[in-house]
């Protein structure tokens, strides 16, 4: 992840009293433009301040500091963004937590050829355990699942490249593909995507890649009954509809992201949806 400027501590206490001040970022901007300051420069430096701001805040409050988080789309931006080789419609976005659900992600061709090559090796679904580092049987996942390693085939780089253009957010720093089946009944009980980085297992998850700090959920069928994702915190909840994903995103692996999350019951019928994880850097 870039750097930005290293900026002295006059003017960062400058930007940070600006803001404080409730001066918009573009007020900011302008102002430092008059100050003969580069446009460009004077965005990386305000950036730069806000970050070395909520580091400072989280470091006092005993919290993790804040990630970057890729950031698919702004509040009430376009409805359609182009992911290279589909245009993509945005269902509905929220802040905190911070959900977008997304239209058409997959055909319905790409969805059925995914079941497919999934349904030839599917195994019942690991949890990745803190403790010990190993990925293992847990009763909060009923689902069965496998995975594909980044490019494993076709279909996957294409998907994988298609994610990286949708959420601006490097395609090295994705996970390979997850995918799940759920048959009636069977659900993923609520939980966090991140690792929790005070269990003795996390370093070996951390070690490719750092944190993850958003998940990419798409729904390869649309259940008869049942399977949303479910967003405790906001009380909220995104149908399983074929070629539909749902993303969301956690700045820091800590509740206050209200990232937490399941796969509800499938009422009737069955369900499959292929996950993409999205760490802070590469994923090798
Ligand atoms: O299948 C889902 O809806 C679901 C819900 C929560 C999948 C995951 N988490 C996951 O794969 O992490
Ligand atoms: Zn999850």
């Amino acid at each position: 992840m870039e750097s930005g400027p290293r900026i002295d501590q006059a003017t960062l206490q400058w930007l940070l009293g600006q803001v404080q001040s409730g001066a918009s970022p573009e007020d900011v901007v302008a102002s430092m433009e008059a100050r003969g300051w580069q446009e460009d420069d004077a965005i990386a430096a305000l950036e730069e301040a806000m970050r070395e701001h909520l580091a400072g805040h989280a470091r006092e409050h005993g919290l993790p500091p804040p990630e970057k988080v890729p950031c698919p789309v702004e509040m009430n931006g376009p409805s359609v963004i182009d992911a290279g080789d589909r245009k993509v419609v945005v269902l509905a976005n929220m802040l905190h937590p911070r959900v977008v659900a997304f239209g058409g992600v997959l055909s319905d061709e790409e969805c059925d050829a995914m079941v497919e090559m999934g349904r030839r090796k599917l195994k019942p679904s690991a949890v990745f355990n803190p403790d010990t580092g190993a990925d293992e049987k847990h009763e909060a996942r009923s689902s069965e699942g496998t995975f594909f390693r980044r490019g494993e085939n076709g279909l996957c780089a294409r998907i994988e490249r298609r994610l990286a253009k949708l959420v601006d957010w490097p395609l090295e720093n994705g996970e390979g593909l997850q995918l799940l089946r759920y048959g009636p009944g069977a659900e993923y009980k609520p939980h966090y995507d991140y690792f929790d980085p005070d269990r003795p297992g996390a370093h070996v998850a951390l070690s490719r890649g750092g944190q993850r700090v958003a998940s990419i959920v798409m729904y390869l069928n649309t259940p008869l009954s049942g399977g949303a994702t479910t967003f405790p915190d906001a009380r909220f909840e995104v149908a399983a509809v074929k070629g539909n994903a749902v993303f969301f995103a956690y700045d820091r692996p800590h509740p206050m992201t209200g990232s937490l999350h399941g796969g509800a019951p499938v009422v009737e019928g069955e369900k499959w949806v292929a996950t993409k994880w999205l760490r802070v850097g590469r994923h090798l």
